[in-house]
């Protein structure tokens, strides 16, 4: 590498000729750690992925807190070549869209509620039918089961599976204690996926769509005044402002899962695309502990606030366990092979 002097013309190399040539000298130094800068830069070895996650819950709900520390391990496992942007609380797609949004490329990530794929999918539901599983370690299991078929259907829609990690158990929010299914009868009810909707429609309520994100403000104006959810949900929603009893009906254990693009993943490397899925189970296993831990203490933060927690009565939990049975009945219908294939290997575990 020479350049011209620009006084004499003489081609200046690595060492001074005489005097005037300093100037020449510095620059050329310059211009050759700028050509090392610019060759570093572009160098496939150091190439760096940013990457979005589209994500539907607050930023102090743990599976939050979860998707900020995978993100961090993830950029620390690949010294730095993924660096993950986490948007949460539905900024930048709404939960029902972000499996779409992950499948198609417009994020490359995604925490995605796993039941409102449904739709594409039953076997997307298996973990909101009433009273299949209803704490931590049956929902562990039947996670299990599921997650070889969920892969598979994953795979053929664009999407890998990273990890799964469950919310707390599925009781009733109301304006007052509810007794039997008859008393559920009129309510406005809000539902966050079909499963939801179903149980409005079997005690007669009136029920509405809303995620998270938008649920404070459905309370807040009336057009909602009552829900199935966790203690988690009904903490970020502060629902002590409008709505006074919580039954711990512990109907099921949902799950948000968190995918990638699958193209995206085949573009890295192997090395990378290992220390992917490492930090993806690493994050699967804190997750599920973090959220076991956070059940009593949600609980507990709705009691502060002065929410009556009601042990649900018999005659409630048995209208409860009918609508279930209907709905494992029809949902075994609809999710035919793969259906029957998760719930088998659930039942011998
Ligand atoms: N919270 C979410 C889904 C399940 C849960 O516990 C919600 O209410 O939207």
């Amino acid at each position: 590498f020479s350049i011209a002097c620009q006084r004499c013309y003489q081609r200046i190399y690595a060492l001074p000729i005489d005097g005037h040539h300093e100037d020449t000298m510095k620059r050329r130094l310059l211009l050759l750690s700028a050509a090392a800068a610019l060759s570093l830069a572009n160098a496939p070895a150091v190439a760096q992925s940013n990457w979005n996650l589209a994500a539907g819950y607050p930023i102090g709900n743990p599976h939050t807190v979860t998707l900020n520390q995978f993100a961090k391990d993830v950029e620390f496992a690949t010294n730095g070549k993924i660096k993950i942007t986490v948007h949460a609380n539905g900024s930048l797609f709404k939960v029902p869209e972000i499996a779409r949004a992950v499948e198609s490329g417009q994020a490359q990530m995604g925490e995605v509620l796993m039941s409102v794929m449904v739709n594409q999918n039953p076997v997307f539901g298996v973990d909101s039918l009433p009273f299949l599983a209803t704490g931590f370690d049956d929902a562990y299991k039947l996670w299990q089961a599921q997650k070889p078929v969920a892969d598979r259907l994953l795979a053929k829609r664009g999407a890998k599976l990273l990890y799964a990690v469950a919310w707390p158990p599925q009781g009733i929010y109301a304006k007052k204690e509810l007794r039997s299914a008859a008393d559920m009868k009129g309510l406005k009810w809000r539902a966050y996926n079909p499963a939801t909707s179903k149980i409005a429609q079997a005690v007669g309520a009136q029920s509405l769509t809303i995620q998270a994100a938008e649920l404070s403000q459905a309370l807040a104006t009336g057009a909602v005044d009552s829900f199935m959810s966790s203690g988690a949900t009904g903490v970020d929603s502060k629902v002590w402002e409008t709505l006074t009893h919580f039954h711990t009906v512990n109907a099921w254990v949902p799950k948000n899962m968190v995918i990638v693009n699958l193209r995206d993943f085949e573009k890295l490397d192997k090395p990378t695309q290992e220390a992917l899925l490492k930090a993806a189970a690493d994050a699967e296993r804190k997750g599920w502990e973090r959220m076991r831990g956070y059940t009593d203490e949600s609980l507990g933060i709705l009691q502060k606030n002065k929410m009556t927690i009601v042990k649900p009565s018999p005659q409630l939990m048995g209208d409860m366990k009918k609508i279930g049975d209907e709905m494992l009945g029809d949902w075994l219908k609809q999710a035919g092979g793969d259906g029957k294939e998760i719930i088998d290997v659930y039942r011998k575990k």
